[in-house]
């Protein structure tokens, strides 16, 4: 492409993003391969102060893995650990307890949990985990169990997503995490996690949980062996499903990380590369009301620039992460809510605590009561 072509192609689809007019398959190929940074992020930056002004999104959250094992052997995962190592894990309900004690000493609206999926435990056994959290205290908001696990559920039980998700409600799910949507390209998946649920089952999912008024995320996984066309099949699926449901409530793009994974010989994205990813979902998930810089994967520095290459959120305070550490992550494991503030002011945004279905936290101390949604910028008074 001549230097002419290229700013012609640039034009047009600064002119589609002026317009707030859906960029095409063939204009996110153009972005993701050949845009410049500086031009992709200050388009990107139209859309999400268009979408939420100057705020920018934290929560108070803890994580909650309560197995390492896993069936499953996804070769990105460093988590993960055989039934029989010294290395896996299970927690006891008194652990689960400890841990939700803890959140409430530490103020957080939600816990956030997924594992893996362990070959000895019955659905009942993941059904109990989030009734243990919701008995011990019914205020904090369960955000549980990706749909690679619902999918395990029903393999479990045969029985049909629905009945898996209403067990799981009635125990006390509030929400789903975005996990386990890696790269919907059956033939990347092929290469990084084999076997586990396929594409179409992680959207039927969604589509069924958001039928079902419960609210989900969506994760991409970035960096190791997909390439752009697969990134931009995968947003265009999401983008289709949010059209129908407009369940989806963020979008994480996830940042490949490779120390002690089975792919540990591909070297980790570069900054700029996560900033690139963040701004093109930011384009192409037009019908999305948020984009999250996960800061535990991105670093706080390039999460605290990414609020203004299109990211509206940075995730929470999070607590004991350890997807991301065990695959050799150097971020802390958590970051205090000053820490949070300090990065979102320095970015010359306004810190929003919001709740995990984006209602805003009215805080006193470690007390804490639930405010009125906060609209994107279009639909406030
Ligand atoms: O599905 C696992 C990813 C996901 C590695 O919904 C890895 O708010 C990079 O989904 N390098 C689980 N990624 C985490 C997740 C998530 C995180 C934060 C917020 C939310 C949300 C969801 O982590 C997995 C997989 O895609 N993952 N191992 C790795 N070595
Ligand atoms: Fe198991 Fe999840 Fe790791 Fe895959 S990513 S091996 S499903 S824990």
């Amino acid at each position: 492409m001549s230097r002419l072509e290229y700013s012609a192609r640039l034009a047009d689809i600064e002119q589609k993003v002026m317009a707030a007019e859906r960029l095409t398959p063939e204009d996110g190929l153009f972005l993701d391969e050949q845009a410049d940074i500086l031009t992709l992020g200050r388009l990107a930056n139209v859309v999400r102060e268009r979408k939420n002004g100057n705020y920018a999104f934290y929560n108070t959250n803890v994580h909650l893995n309560p197995t390492n094992v896993c069936v499953y052997r996804c070769t990105f995962c460093a988590f993960r650990s055989d039934l029989k190592s010294p290395r896996g894990y299970t927690f006891t309900d008194d652990m689960i307890r400890e841990r939700v004690l803890e959140a409430k000493e530490q103020g957080a609206t939600e816990i956030h949990v997924v594992g893996g999926l362990h070959h000895q435990k019955p659905f009942d056994w993941y059904v109990n985990v989030v009734r243990v959290i919701h008995e011990t205290w019914p205020d904090l908001h369960i955000k549980a169990w990706t749909g690679v696990e619902i999918n395990w559920f029903a393999h479990l039980t045969k029985q049909p997503y629905r009945w898996i998700l209403e067990q799981l409600r009635q125990a006390g799910l509030g929400s789903m995490p975005g996990g386990g949507a890696e790269i919907f390209d059956e033939g990347v998946r092929a290469q990084i996690c084999e076997h586990k649920a396929d594409s179409q089952s992680w959207l039927d999912i969604h589509r069924t949980a958001h039928e079902m008024g419960l609210r989900t995320n969506a994760t991409m996984l970035y960096g190791h062996v997909e390439a752009a066309k697969h990134r931009i099949d995968h947003l265009c699926k999401l983008r289709a499903l949010q059209d129908d449901t407009g369940g989806f409530q963020t979008f994480i793009p996830l940042a490949f990380h490779p120390e002690n994974t089975g792919m540990a010989h591909i070297p980790k994205p570069t900054g700029l590369m996560d900033l690139r990813m963040i701004a093109l979902s930011r384009l192409m998930l037009d019908n999305f009301d948020h984009i999250k810089a996960y800061w535990i994967m991105l670093s706080e520095k390039i999460a605290q620039v990414a609020l203004s290459f299109g990211a509206d959120d940075l995730d929470g305070t999070v607590v004991h992460e350890l997807i991301y550490h065990d695959a050799g992550a150097k971020t802390p494991e958590g970051l205090t809510v000053e820490q949070l503030h300090r990065m979102i002011r320095e970015a010359g945004r306004e810190p929003i605590e919001r709740d995990t279905l984006y209602r805003r936290v009215i805080r006193e101390g470690r007390d804490w009561k639930i405010g009125e949604p906060v609209l994107p910028v279009a639909s406030r008074a």
